[in-house]
């Protein structure tokens, strides 16, 4: 086993071999200047920063041999994956399958929808299209993990009150210990990621843990954080 010492709200001990590192939506639309989020208005400065962060960790999981998962918020291209309830809101200025800067928004397969090239996956890597803001919902994860036996989750990715917290909190009902990385997750607004952080480890880690990257990767060269 291997334990972060200092992840809150008490030290988070995992198996390498039985945990995966899912990396929530990390997609040109919501990071990149002229994309999606920074037509809306949003400064995608805050989550451009925590790139190199979450490059580290992806770096060092996998030279550990670690299980990668990725997600993407994507769309079928007519939309028949996606509820009214869902595109019916939302900013109407652009929305779900609308044309957007960097091709149709939140739809597979258009540029604005790939993973960002720092964090792009390479052969193995799991690549969920997911249609929800949770990475469990219509995608068959649970199941792949399960087959896998994977039973603790690391999380970074954005945005972090909604599909990462969201993630996390169905993975929690499927009775998975999830783990998020503080500097590896982002919002475009600085008080929800606060928020986040404190929920998920309020009341003895209702949802989980959270705890910094560095303490991650100086746990998995076998130091002690
Ligand atoms: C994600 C969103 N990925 N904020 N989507 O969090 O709509």
């Amino acid at each position: 086993m291997t334990t972060i010492e200092d992840a809150q709200p008490f030290a988070f001990r995992f198996d390498p071999a039985h945990t995966a590192l899912v990396i929530i939506d990390m997609q040109r639309d919501f990071i990149e200047p002229g994309g999606f989020g920074e037509t809306l208005g949003n400064d995608v400065s805050l989550l451009e920063a925590i790139v190199p962060a979450c490059r580290s960790v992806l770096l060092a999981w996998r030279a550990a041999g670690g299980l990668v998962v990725h997600t993407r918020e994507s769309h079928a291209a007519d939309l028949s994956d996606c509820p009214p309830a869902k595109l019916n809101r939302g900013e109407p200025r652009l929305r779900i399958g609308d044309a957007g800067p960097m091709g149709r928004i939140l739809i597979a397969g258009e540029p604005g929808n790939q993973i960002i090239r720092a964090l792009a996956p390479v052969p193995g890597e799991w690549v969920i299209d997911k249609p929800g803001k949770g990475a469990f919902y219509a995608t068959g994860l649970h199941e792949r993990l399960q087959i896998r036996g994977v039973r603790q989750l690391i999380f970074m990715g954005v945005t972090a009150e909604v599909c990462v917290q969201t993630s996390m909190r169905e993975a929690n009902d499927r009775g998975y210990d999830c783990l998020l990385l503080e500097d590896c997750t982002e919002s475009y607004f600085p008080a929800f990621k606060a928020a986040t952080l404190e929920m998920v480890r309020a009341q003895g880690g209702i949802v989980g843990w959270t705890a910094g990257s560095e303490s991650l990767l100086t746990a998995l060269a076998g130091g002690t954080s």
